[in-house]
C-alpha cells in the first residue's frame, strides 16, 4: 500500500467526517452521467454545440429553395424580427412516407422533443424550434423527423507507417461531394457505438468495435439539411488504430459514399469538412493521445488546428 492511502486511512479513523466527504465524491463520480446511460462508453463528459450555426442558414441541398435570408444577429429566436418569413419546404423523399420518417399526420399535441441540447420551445402549433435558432425554413427539408435526428459520426485516425503522417478515415459524400467523418443515422433503440460501426461498416467496409471507446462530442450539429423545425444532432467517437489494426482493415467506398480514403489532417483538409465536422476532428485532436502526436510529421500542422479551436472557446 502507498504512502498516501495509509494517511488518507489514519485520516478517515480519527475524522469520520473526512472519510463520509470521500465516499460522497467518489458516488457523485460514479453516478452522475452526463449522457443518456444506454450509451456503452467509459464516463466522459462530452462537449456539445455552443454559438450560432452558419451552414444551417446560407447553405442548403441542391433541392431545397432558397432560405430566407437570416442576418447573423437575427438568428437567436431572442432577438425580435418582425418581418421574418420562413419558406416553407419538407423534401417529396419525406413526404412519401419512408420507414425512418415521422408520419404525415404526426400529433404534436402533448409531444416531447429529446434533445441533447436540452429543453426545446415549441411555435404555437407546438412544432419543435431549433434549439440554435433561425434557419430562414420551415417544415423538415430532407430530414425524416420532427426535431433532433440523431446521428453517430466515427472519427477513425492511424500513423501512415511511411509518411508518419497522422490520418482519418474520411468519405466524399455522392450528395454534395464533400468530404466527411463516414458518419450515418441512428436506428431507433440503437446504441450509438453500433450505429457507428454499422455506418463506417456500411460505407467504407471498415469493422471497427467502439463498445469502449470515448463520446468526445454529443450535440447539434450546423449540417445544410437544417430547418427551424427539423435539426440535426450526433454523438461523435473516437479511435485510434494501430498499424496492426489499420493494415487489416480493406477499405472500399460503397452506399452514400462516392470514396472512402486515409487522408493526412492538415488544416486546409479541417477547414473544408462537411457540416460541423472540422470542429469534431479539431475536438478529436484535443483529446488523442499525445504520445501519438508527437511521433507525426504533421505535427506543426495539427498544434495550429488545435489552437484555432482554443481561439474560438475563449471568443464564445
Ligand atoms: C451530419 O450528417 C452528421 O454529422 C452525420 O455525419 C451525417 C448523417 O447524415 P447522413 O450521412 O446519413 O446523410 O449532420
Amino acid at each position: 500500500m502507498n504512502t498516501s492511502l495509509i494517511l488518507v486511512f489514519l485520516i478517515s479513523l480519527f475524522y469520520p467526517c473526512f472519510s463520509l466527504k470521500i465516499l460522497s465524491l467518489g458516488i457523485k463520480y460514479i453516478y452522475e452521467p452526463t449522457y443518456p446511460i444506454t450509451l456503452n462508453t467509459p464516463f466522459y463528459k462530452p462537449e456539445k454545440f455552443e454559438g450560432v450555426h452558419k451552414k444551417a442558414v446560407t447553405e442548403h441541398p441542391i433541392e431545397y429553395p432558397d432560405r430566407f435570408p437570416v442576418p447573423l444577429n437575427y438568428i437567436s429566436w431572442n432577438i425580435d424580427f418582425r418581418g421574418y418569413q420562413p419558406v416553407d419546404y419538407t423534401s417529396a423523399i419525406v413526404l412519401n412516407q419512408p420507414k425512418w420518417a415521422d408520419p404525415l399526420d404526426f400529433d404534436f399535441k402533448g409531444k416531447a422533443f429529446q434533445s441533447f441540447q436540452g429543453n426545446i420551445e415549441l411555435d404555437p402549433e407546438g412544432k419543435p424550434l431549433n434549439p440554435i435558432g433561425r434557419t430562414g425554413m420551415t417544415g423538415r427539408g430532407l430530414l425524416g423527423k420532427w426535431g433532433a435526428n440523431q446521428a453517430g459520426d466515427p472519427v477513425v485516425t492511424r500513423l501512415n507507417p511511411e509518411t508518419k503522417m497522422l490520418e482519418i478515415l474520411l468519405i466524399q459524400r455522392k450528395d454534395n461531394h464533400e468530404w466527411a467523418i463516414p458518419g450515418g443515422m441512428q436506428d431507433p433503440g440503437e446504441l450509438i457505438s453500433a450505429t457507428c460501426k454499422r455506418e463506417l461498416g456500411e460505407e467504407t467496409n471498415a469493422q471497427i468495435d467502439f463498445s469502449s471507446t470515448p463520446i468526445i462530442y454529443q450535440g447539434y450539429v450546423d449540417d445544410p439539411r437544417n430547418t427551424d423545425n427539423a435539426w440535426m444532432e450526433t454523438s461523435v467517437i473516437h479511435v485510434h488504430l494501430n498499424e496492426n489494426q489499420a493494415n487489416t482493415q480493406q477499405i472500399q467506398a460503397s452506399d452514400d459514399a462516392k470514396q472512402a480514403e486515409w487522408r493526412p489532417i492538415t488544416k486546409t483538409l479541417v477547414d473544408s469538412l462537411y457540416a460541423s465536422h472540422p470542429h469534431f476532428v479539431r475536438l478529436t485532436l484535443k483529446y488523442i493521445d499525445p504520445q501519438i502526436l508527437t511521433y507525426c510529421t504533421n505535427y506543426e500542422e495539427i498544434l495550429k488546428i488545435q489552437k484555432e479551436l482554443e481561439n474560438k472557446k475563449s471568443s464564445h
